[in-house]
């Protein structure tokens, strides 16, 4: 497709249908909780599976219609009310001239980690440019926003500074991420280097997925597991809230409307209070989070919107368990400032009879719960 085409087509997205996750950000009174899942295209899909068979996976990202394609299957399996954009948080090593590769049954490989600092200079071009590097992820957007045809809003997302940097170092997953954090140990100066730079150029992926049609953007800090609270507040708090701000003013910059951020720092229960205190407007919430802390959390910051946090793995359970934890979760969290997900993302082997349940059975419960506290707010006005 031209650049003028694109433009054009920008310029003219359909009406939205669905805005309720949009409505649960701005703390807004709602019919039902609004649920999206994390990973919600992908393996456990079969359809996934059968495209993933003739693509392989960086493919799939890099073309428009594929993404397209695969950010609607879960779609028009269950009533979700948000997609999220089919891509990678690796996209942005790569977008740098990284060499990433995603090796079947182990996930991505980088062919050369950065070793010592000096490795910098060599493998990260810092002259590359979102707009130019990723065009590919907004072209995918602006054609997806379109063929959503206002069923529910389309999320942008991107990795966090932290995270990207641990995958740039360690070349793959890791258990410990231990050679990451050798470089905030014996690399500061260097390491605060690489992670502004990259901040700069995440504030301007988030910020064109934004021009090209995202409704929402969620930014995935899933590395926090292995830093303890001194490093989390060194190495990746700061530029947590530069992107937060930076996205924001830059969409000031060109009157662009402005889309609500979502922060999902992964395992940071050491944080939570810095977190809700960010100027994201939702934070993600991981399954391990305790009901105590979800307790204090929402007492303490009532303007924040929560999301999460069924465990994954409960997806295994029985329907009728199942319900019984949902049902305790919405209790939890309540119906307002609310946005129902899993805890992290859903695995390839999640039970997909159960996804659905899970989906109707937020819907359900959550539009008696409101329904009756808004009879019971009847009754008592008319005492
Ligand atoms: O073979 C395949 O098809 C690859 C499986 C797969 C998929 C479906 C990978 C490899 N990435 C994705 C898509 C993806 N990744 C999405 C798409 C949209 C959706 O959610 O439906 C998103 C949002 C991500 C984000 C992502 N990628 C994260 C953050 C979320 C999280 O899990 O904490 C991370 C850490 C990655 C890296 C990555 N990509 C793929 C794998 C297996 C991994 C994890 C590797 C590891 O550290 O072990």
């Amino acid at each position: 497709m031209s650049d003028s085409a694109i433009k054009q087509l920008q310029k003219e997205f359909p009406p939205i249908k669905n805005n309720l996750i949009l409505r649960a950000c701005r703390g807004e009174p709602l019919e039902r909780v609004p649920i999206w899942i994390m990973r919600q295209a992908g393996r456990y899909l079969p359809e996934y599976l059968s495209l993933r068979s003739e693509h392989s996976f960086f493919d799939v990202c890099r073309t428009p219609a594929l993404c397209c394609e695969v950010t609607l299957q879960p779609l028009r399996r269950f009533d979700l009310d948000a997609a999220i954009i089919f891509s990678d948080i690796l996209v942005v090593p790569q977008a740098l001239g990284m060499q990433v590769d995603m090796i079947a049954k182990e996930g991505p490989r980088f062919a050369h980690p950065l070793n010592v600092p000096a490795d910098i200079k060599l493998r990260v071009d810092r002259s590359k440019q979102a707009s130019v590097e990723l065009k590919y992820v907004y072209d995918a957007i602006t054609l997806t926003r379109h063929a959503l045809n206002g069923q529910c809003p389309l999320i942008g997302f991107s990795g966090a500074p932290w995270t990207l940097m641990s995958y740039m170092v360690e070349g793959k997953g890791s258990e410990t991420h231990s050679k990451a954090k050798k470089w905030l140990y014996t690399y500061v100066e260097e390491s605060h280097d690489l992670l502004q730079f990259l901040t700069h150029f995440i504030i301007d992926h988030l910020v064109e997925q934004v021009c090209a049609g995202a409704q929402l953007l969620q930014l995935f800090e899933s590395h926090c597991g292995c830093l303890n609270y001194d490093l989390f507040i060194r190495f990746s708090l700061p530029y947590l809230r530069q992107i937060a701000k930076g996205v924001r003013e830059a969409l000031t910059r060109r009157h662009i409307p402005y889309v609500p951020l979502i922060i999902f720092a992964k395992d940071a229960h050491y944080a939570l209070d810095e977190l809700c205190s960010s100027s994201f407007d939702v934070v993600g919430l991981d399954w391990s989070i305790t009901r105590k802390q979800i307790r204090s959390i929402r007492d303490k910051y009532p303007t924040v919107t929560l999301q999460g946090n069924l465990d994954p793995c409960a997806l295994y359970a029985s329907s009728n368990d199942l319900e019984k934890m949902i049902k305790q979760m919405l209790e939890i969290f309540g119906t307002k400032h609310y946005i129902a997900n899993l805890g992290h993302g859903i695995y390839p082997d999640a039970n997909i009879d159960n996804v659905k349940h899970f989906i109707d059975t937020v819907h359900r419960i959550s539009s008696e719960m409101i329904s009756s506290t808004t009879s019971t707010k009847t009754i008592n006005s008319n005492k």
